[in-house]
């Protein structure tokens, strides 16, 4: 499989950690964001959006969209499972997910963030108040979400990892890289640093991809 990625962009941290856990392998194609490859007429002939991640499955079938490419992979290779076995949890599951994926993440995205900067003329200060806002707010509802839990649990909604944490960790990465303050979110940091034990989270970390920058 093919997997187009960016070592910092979150949507494709979020698969990284997927392939890790149920131990699939992939060639790593870069797309630097940065220097505005996501915008090549090849990369949009795989993915219209001009967005990252992309995969072109082994079959030649190309994917787009992490929380699409997470559930295929979950049909495609089951063990171990990254949503729970009932419907109930399922839900819940896939609506921390959401939270991050549908609320938070879009409006820290690379163009967004340009947007704000080139089109707005937004300072650096309006900027990070802009991030710090709705980071802030995702994020302590992704902490409400885990205090209604009826147990706690080492991870987000069990005792092994799965869609929730795959979202949540990425996320908790981009506040600190964007200087957010979420050490106050008590739940969310204890599922963070348990996630950072398990070995398929650590691999997917951004320092340890092969297009990393400082
Ligand atoms: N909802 C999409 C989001 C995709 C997305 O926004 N990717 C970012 C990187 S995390 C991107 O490619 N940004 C490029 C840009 O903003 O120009 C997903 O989950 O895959």
């Amino acid at each position: 499989m093919d997997f187009y990625g960016y070592f910092r962009s979150s949507s494709s941290y979020r698969c990284r950690i997927a392939f890790g856990l149920k131990g699939v392998d992939y060639t790593f194609k870069p797309i630097h964001l940065k220097n505005g490859a996501q915008h090549s007429d090849a990369y949009k002939a795989l993915n219209p959006q001009g967005l990252l991640p992309a995969l072109i499955t082994d079959t030649g079938e190309r994917l787009i969209q992490s929380l699409a490419i997470l559930e295929w992979l979950d049909e495609t290779y089951p063990e171990p499972p990254i949503l729970g076995r009932d419907p109930l949890t399922r839900a819940r599951e896939r609506a921390f997910a959401q939270v991050i994926a549908c609320e938070i993440h879009p409006l820290q995205n690379l163009r967004v963030l340009k947007y704000l900067a080139d089109d707005l003329s937004l300072g650096d200060a309006e900027k990070n108040a802009w991030l710090a806002r709705w980071l802030t707010d995702g994020l302590e509802a992704c902490e409400a979400l885990l205090a209604l839990r009826e147990t706690e649990t080492t991870f987000c909604y069990g005792d092994t990892p799965g869609l929730a944490d795959i979202c949540l960790v990425p996320q908790m990465f981009s506040a600190g890289r964007f200087g957010v303050d979420v050490s106050s979110l008590t739940r969310i940091n204890a599922v963070y640093e348990a996630c950072q034990g398990v070995e398929a989270f650590d691999n997917a970390h951004p320092r340890h991809q092969p297009d990393f920058e400082a």
